[in-house]
């Protein structure tokens, strides 16, 4: 796919978790970008591989593509980030938006996580609203986009970079498939109304914006994958979004559909590895790491002491 004067894209879809990792580069450089790379989990086991991200390092190697950027639109809630691997294989700089301490601060004491580093120091590079940085001769605009997560952003590059022309907006989980909707905001931190205001910022784009976005579940109706489209689109018919919809109709949807949604499959061992921008938890003493479940007690377990400590035990 490409743009005349602007960035070459290649999607990769993650079946088991319904995300698209993209492979951004500049032509004439040859210098890119991999943006929300997914290592591959396999929970019943407890077994973490590469072949997602081996997939978009080969395409890189193939097409003699250097890898310089490792862009995170979020911390994802339903898969572990690959963000390390393709650094250590690439020497590329992991980018977070900057509030991601935001984040860290919701999720270190959940998961007892003293080794997150202080101020997002996990991460090599914390990017802020309206921040722009090369990606070889290409420009990449951020956009901060809250509301599914506080640290939300969305990339803008190559002509989108310059917000008078339209270009590709790697918008993460905000804006869907025009046919589909937008990103559920239950999560700590999260806020349908912040989303609202972050998908307005972005339908606000040139109408010729090409938007990407992070995960697709199909819609009744379609029977492909499918993760571009494009601001016209949006604003044309996104069932939540589209123009003449207002804010509180927004907000009061939202908070209807997110009330009877269950946590993502993978969500504590997401959330636990991607704060530590993709790290594993440290090893325990016997040199393994495990992931950790944070055990909530119902019902008749509530005060039950012998559930809560081995000493009362
Ligand atoms: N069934 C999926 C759900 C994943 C999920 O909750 N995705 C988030 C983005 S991280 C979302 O916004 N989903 C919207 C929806 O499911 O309608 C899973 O278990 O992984
Ligand atoms: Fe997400």
């Amino acid at each position: 796919m490409t743009v005349p004067g602007g960035p070459m894209i290649r999607a990769f879809f993650d079946t088991a978790t319904n995300t698209v990792s993209y492979l951004v580069w500049d032509p004439t450089s040859r210098e890119g970008a991999v943006i929300d790379p997914v290592l591959d989990w396999d929970n019943r086991s407890g077994t973490a591989d590469t072949a997602g991200a081996d997939a978009m390092l080969e395409a890189a190697a193939a097409a003699a593509i250097a890898i310089r950027w490792v862009l995170e639109t979020h911390v994802h809630a339903d898969h572990l980030s690959a963000a390390p691997y393709v650094k250590a294989r690439t020497g590329a700089v992991i980018g977070i938006g900057e509030h991601i301490c935001a984040v860290q601060a919701i999720f270190r004491p959940v998961f007892g996580a003293a080794d997150v580093a202080p101020g997002g120091g996990d991460f090599d590079r914390l990017f802020a609203d309206g921040e722009s940085f090369p990606i070889g001769g290409l420009t990449a605009r951020v956009l901060h986009v809250p509301g599914h997560t506080p640290a939300c952003i969305a990339y803008l590059v190559g002509d989108a970079g310059d917000p008078r022309k339209p270009g590709a907006a790697f918008v993460g989980d905000t804006l869907f498939m025009p046919d589909y909707g937008t990103a559920r905001c239950d999560f700590p931190g999260g806020d349908a109304r912040a989303l609202w205001h972050s998908i307005r910022k972005l339908l606000a784009l040139p109408p010729e914006t090409r938007i990407f976005t992070c995960h697709d579940y199909k819609a009744p109706g379609r029977e492909e994958f499918a993760w571009e489209s494009t601001v016209a689109e949006q604003r044309a018919r996104n069932p939540h979004v589209r123009d003449g919809i207002g804010e509180e109709e927004f907000v009061a949807m939202r908070e209807a559909k997110d009330a009877g949604l269950s946590p993502p499959l993978l969500l504590l061992p997401a959330i636990q590895v991607n704060m530590r921008a993709g790290r594993f938890p440290p090893a325990e003493a016997n040199g393994v790491r495990y992931m950790k479940i944070p055990v909530v007690l119902r019902g008749g377990l509530s005060g039950q002491s012998v559930f809560n400590s081995a000493v009362d035990a």
